[in-house]
């Protein structure tokens, strides 16, 4: 990896690009969902989203101009592969080579993701992530996107958040296919770990020079109280969130403890074949990917069944989880949260820094995403937001905090480049460096944390 920060932000083709049937894309498993009944809490789509696929000359333009220096996107599938497999989609590659190449013209280093939640439909309705097939046709997809882009490339990503993804489809049911059930949420996740060590493995077969990774959303587990029953909720909840990713693509095995605990809890993993070993074992990645954005508090399970939820109204609690036998969600009434619930507290990105150095002390770590969702407002042609400048101030300091404790971190990308669709919470509740006027032909006006971000990345000095 060269020695130069990266200092950018990140998007994801769904949420940003629109253009959802042109160019001979295919249909994903979100184009299905929003246009269907089940899309029924902000029942919108992502048809035109912030229209980047039109726009994103503009868009890097300004990234270019706020002091930027690196862009994390990903791309869609069904415009590669419209089909998921088989006949390959010539007008969605030239628009990511457009993509590439614009930044590389404004001197923005492309970090790609291959997948960011949105699934071929024709792959879904065959089951998904829960059909092994899934496996193979991700490999194929990705070796297409090496092969035309692995000369200007040099920051890939497999997955994002395998974790998170499974969470919402499989566990709180709030993606599609909205289920709720955690052990074909363990499945459809294993999938999707093997999918990236397959892909890890095509891309060293092709000798391209550049670095591979996944990204994974990594959280800081803590706990109010010190006691034994507590310390061993924290480690189920590591378990569960965070080494079921972490371990497996950075050491290429499932931590022993997981799979006794899924045992235990009467998981079929029957779908875990021998075989798979090796793939694991040789498709460990060159950095990890870690979208942070809070901590997560424990306490020990008592009683019930397996429960989550999730706020995606921006107003009421924050998310809520019962995992029967593991651990359940606690809550510091003390700290500040964002209309979603979301737990402000800047520390947590310092302390996973260094528990991931401890745990893995010889994978340098890109922060892939970071930011804060509120409802922004434009006010006589200006948007202020104080709050994200105080957010994304106490992350950076505390990210570069532990950068001087030896922590090896390359790169910070704030979520998001702009205004996006923020998946089923709909487009009010934003993320952008840059505000969309999304009813005024998506117009683009830079944020007072743009400006802010700009002169924090002008004086900085490694
Ligand atoms: C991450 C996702 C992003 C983005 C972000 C904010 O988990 O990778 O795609 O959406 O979270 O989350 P949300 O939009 O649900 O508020």
């Amino acid at each position: 990896m060269d020695n130069k920060f990266l200092w950018g932000s990140a998007t994801a083709a769904y949420q940003c690009e629109g253009a959802w049937n042109e160019d001979g894309k295919g249909l994903s498993n979100w184009d299905v969902f929003c246009h269907s009944e089940k899309n029924n809490v902000n029942p919108v789509t992502g048809d035109v989203a912030s229209d980047h696929y039109h726009r994103y000359e503009e868009d890097i333009k300004m990234m270019a101009e706020g002091g930027q220096n690196a862009y994390r996107f990903s791309i869609a599938w069904t415009r590669i592969l419209p089909n998921g497999v088989g006949e390959v989609n010539q007008k969605g590659i030239d628009f990511y080579h457009r993509l590439i190449d614009t930044c590389l013209k404004h001197e923005i280093e492309p970090l790609v993701t291959l997948y960011h939640y949105d699934l071929p439909q024709k792959l879904f309705e065959k089951g998904g992530w829960e059909n092994r097939e899934t496996t193979d046709a991700f490999e194929e997809y990705a070796k297409v996107c090496f092969k035309e882009f692995g000369d200007r490339v040099k920051y890939w990503m497999t997955i994002n958040e395998p974790n998170y993804d499974t969470l919402c489809s499989y566990a709180i049911g709030n993606y599609p296919p909205n289920v709720q059930s955690l052990s074909r949420r363990w499945h459809a996740m294993y999938h999707l770990m093997l999918a990236s060590a397959k892909a890890v493995n095509t891309y060293r077969k092709l000798g391209l020079n550049g670095e591979i990774g996944l990204v994974s959303d990594s959280y800081s587990i803590e706990a109010l109280e010190d006691t034994p029953a507590y310390n061993q909720a924290k480690k189920n909840a590591d378990l569960f969130f965070n080494r079921s990713v972490n371990d497996v693509c950075v050491y290429g095995h499932y931590p022993e403890q997981f799979i006794q605990k899924l045992v235990s809890d009467g998981v079929d993993t029957s779908y875990m074949f021998e075989e798979d070993k090796k793939i694991f074992q040789t498709g460990t990645i060159d950095f990890l990917g870690i979208n942070a954005y809070d901590r997560i508090l424990v306490k020990p399970y008592t009683s019930g069944e397996t429960i989550l939820t999730n706020n995606n109204t921006g107003t009421g609690d924050g998310p809520k989880a019962v995992i029967k036998d593991w651990f359940e969600f606690d809550d510091d009434p003390t700290t500040e949260k964002n209309p979603w619930g979301m737990e402000i507290y800047p520390k947590s990105i310092y302390d996973l820094l260094l528990e991931l150095k401890a745990l893995y002390p010889t994978t340098p770590v890109i922060i892939t995403e970071n930011g804060i969702g509120n409802y922004d407002k434009f006010i006589n042609g200006e948007i202020k937001d104080p709050y994200r400048i105080d957010y994304l101030k106490g992350f950076i300091e505390n990210m570069l905090e532990a950068k001087t404790k030896g922590c090896d971190v390359r790169g910070y990308l704030v979520w998001s480049t702009m205004d996006l669709y923020s998946w089923i919470n709909g487009y009010e509740k934003r993320y952008g460096l840059v505000y969309v006027d999304f009813d005024n032909e998506n117009q683009r006006t830079p944020k007072e944390s743009y400006y802010w971000y700009r002169d924090f990345i002008r004086n900085y000095e490694e």
